[in-house]
Formats: C-alpha cells, structure tokens, sequence
C-alpha cells in the first residue's frame, strides 16, 4: 500500500518535471511574422531583420498590385491586391534583397541572423531530493557490570 502511494508520487514528479521542460523551450518559434508594409510604391521598412527559422509578412495596404520577388530565392508572391498579405520563412543566414516585379524602383531586403539564446522566462522546477539511503546501524556492545 505504501509502495503504491510512493510509485504514484514519483510518476507525478516526473510529469511536473516534464512541464518544466516544455516551459522552457524557446519562445522564439511562437513569434508574429515580421510586418512589412507596402505603402506609396514601397517597402516599409525597406530592411528587415528576422532570425533564422523566422518569417516575414507582407502587406499590400497600396492602391495598385506589387509582387514581393526575391533575387536569389524562389520566393514570389506574384501579384498582391490591395489588402493581400504574403509570407515567406527564412531558414538560413545571410542578407536576401527582392524587387517589385511591376515597379523596378520598389527594392527591398531581408536580413537573417542566427538565432539569438533564448533567456528562459520561467525558472526550472527543482527536483526533489532523492530518498535517503538508509545507513545501517551499527550495534555497539554493551559492557555491563556484573
Ligand atoms: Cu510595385
């Protein structure tokens, strides 16, 4: 009945600790895309910072279509109406510059930097103390007089 009671306990704190460990893991994924406006027959901000595995996203907030169409990577958003959004996943370093395909004028740029160590916001749960060993006792005899 006791061992019962003690296994239970141990497979509750192997789950609290198996929450800890999702609390911990990087926010970084959980992140909004990074916005970029395209006002005026441009890009705003014409440079944009992301870091590795992080997204941008696109806006149309323009009267007429622009295209979102990268140099050196497959990505084209084709035509953007206005009010469209279009995004693009960058999954390796480096600067990445892209062009309006209808507006040659309209450049734009993606800087992607390595990811950044993420500083976890919530403190690990401490384990408990492993059980104590039990130290055998040690029978001293005893000298009586007789
Ligand atoms: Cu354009």
């Amino acid at each position: 009945m006791g061992k019962i009671r003690a296994a239970g306990l141990v497979v509750l704190a192997a789950l609290i600790a198996a929450g800890a460990l999702f609390a911990l893991s990087p926010a970084s994924a959980l992140l909004a895309p990074a916005p970029v406006k395209i006002v005026n027959f441009a890009f705003q901000p014409a440079e944009q910072t992301v870091e590795v595995g992080g997204a941008v996203e696109w806006v149309n907030q323009d009267g007429s279509k622009h295209t979102v169409t990268f140099d050196s990577l497959p990505i084209d958003s084709g035509d953007l109406d206005t009010a469209q959004t279009f995004s693009a996943t960058f999954a390796a370093p480096g600067r990445y510059t892209y062009y309006c395909a209808r507006h040659s004028s309209m450049l734009g740029a993606v800087n992607v930097v390595a990811a950044q160590t993420p500083t976890p916001t919530v403190q690990p749960t401490a384990l408990p103390a492993p059980a104590p060993t039990l130290t055998p006792q040690v029978w001293q005899p005893i000298l009586l007089h007789e």
